[in-house]
């Protein structure tokens, strides 16, 4: 029988030296972390056999994600983002803390302080007028009895045709197609914006260098990101992911669930005032009753402009 050297009691001893364990100083959390970080990470190397040279490849794409900002965008395709939505749904069964319109992952674009409006927004620039399709988005937000909420705040923010996010893209102008809509007496939020595309992976970026390796795209279907809030209710991250894009049910991301898909309808008879054809997209929201305050927020994942 080999004795793997990762279980040995010397070895042990080492990485919780290593975690800090010997020190009355730090964070007692993050030293348990970084224990079973390191605890696994050994295990990995012995079990896998890590070559020197496969170990320091790995830390240089580490430097090189970093650098290029990708590593929310690699842990959303690596599936993680969804497994923590998964766990969070199983966490909720197991309370009775269902019902209501399904979380989905937020990604890695989201970008804090967009421009509030009270019942309907305009959410584009026009910059890509005659390229893109107009789209009219708008929907309620209910509770679970069903009772509209009045005075929710919407947060949406979507691409725009070339599938790609106002701020990350320079090119586009500041808080283009993101938009705080705040629900009317019927609970109902209205916006005028524009059809958005797929986002893709930057193919020369480490993100879709790891996927190649995988053999794997990283497209993501056409869709909107939600943040829905109200006073006594639980926050809901989710998406709108369209119906009819090729990447609906193979989106890089896994953020397509049941639930989430919108049907785009595409029309052509002027009723709303623009020439040709446009797309309406209804779309309605259910959410939970806060257990706690805290539910009432969104998790304090770093992002964007947020202040802290
Ligand atoms: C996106 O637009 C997105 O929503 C996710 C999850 C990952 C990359 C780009
Ligand atoms: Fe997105």
């Amino acid at each position: 029988m080999t004795v793997k050297i990762s279980h040995t009691e010397v070895i042990q001893r080492f990485f919780k030296e290593a975690a800090g364990f010997s020190s009355d100083n730090g964070n007692p959390r993050l030293k348990s972390i970084i224990l079973r970080i390191l605890q696994d990470s050994a295990r990995i190397i012995e079990d896998l056999d890590i070559t020197e040279d496969e170990f320091w490849k790995s830390v240089d794409y580490l430097n090189r994600l970093g650098g290029r900002s990708e590593a929310g965008l690699l842990v959303a395709g690596l599936g993680i983002e969804h497994f923590i939505d998964l766990l969070q749904d199983a966490k909720d069964e197991q309370a009775g803390q269902t019902g209501g319109t399904p979380r989905t992952i937020e990604g890695p674009l989201y970008v804090a302080g967009a421009p509030v409006c009270e019942g309907l927004a305009r959410m584009d620039d026009g910059s890509e007028e005659g390229v893109a399709i107009v789209m009219f988005l708008e929907g309620q937000v209910f509770d679970l009895s069903g009772q509209p909420l009045a005075g929710a705040t919407v947060d949406l923010w979507h691409a725009n045709t070339k599938g790609t996010y106002s701020f990350f893209d320079q090119g586009q102008s500041e808080y283009n197609l993101r938009r705080r809509i705040i629900t009317d007496a019927q609970g109902r939020y209205r916006a005028r914006s524009i059809v958005p595309s797929g986002y893709g992976c930057d193919p020369q970026g480490p993100t879709q260098e790891c996927l190649d390796q995988l053999g794997r795209h990283g497209q993501r279907p056409a869709h909107v990101h939600f943040f829905i809030s109200a006073p006594g209710h639980r926050h809901l991250t989710t998406q709108i992911n369209l119906s009819g894009d090729k990447y609906l049910w193979d989106d890089f991301a896994y953020a397509t669930r049941d639930g989430l898909v919108g049907e785009v309808q595409f029309r052509d008879d002027g009723a709303r005032g623009v020439a040709g054809r446009y797309a309406e997209l209804r779309f309605d929201f259910q959410l939970q009753q806060a257990v706690a305050p805290a539910a009432e927020q969104r998790s304090h994942r770093p992002r964007a402009l947020q202040q802290v």
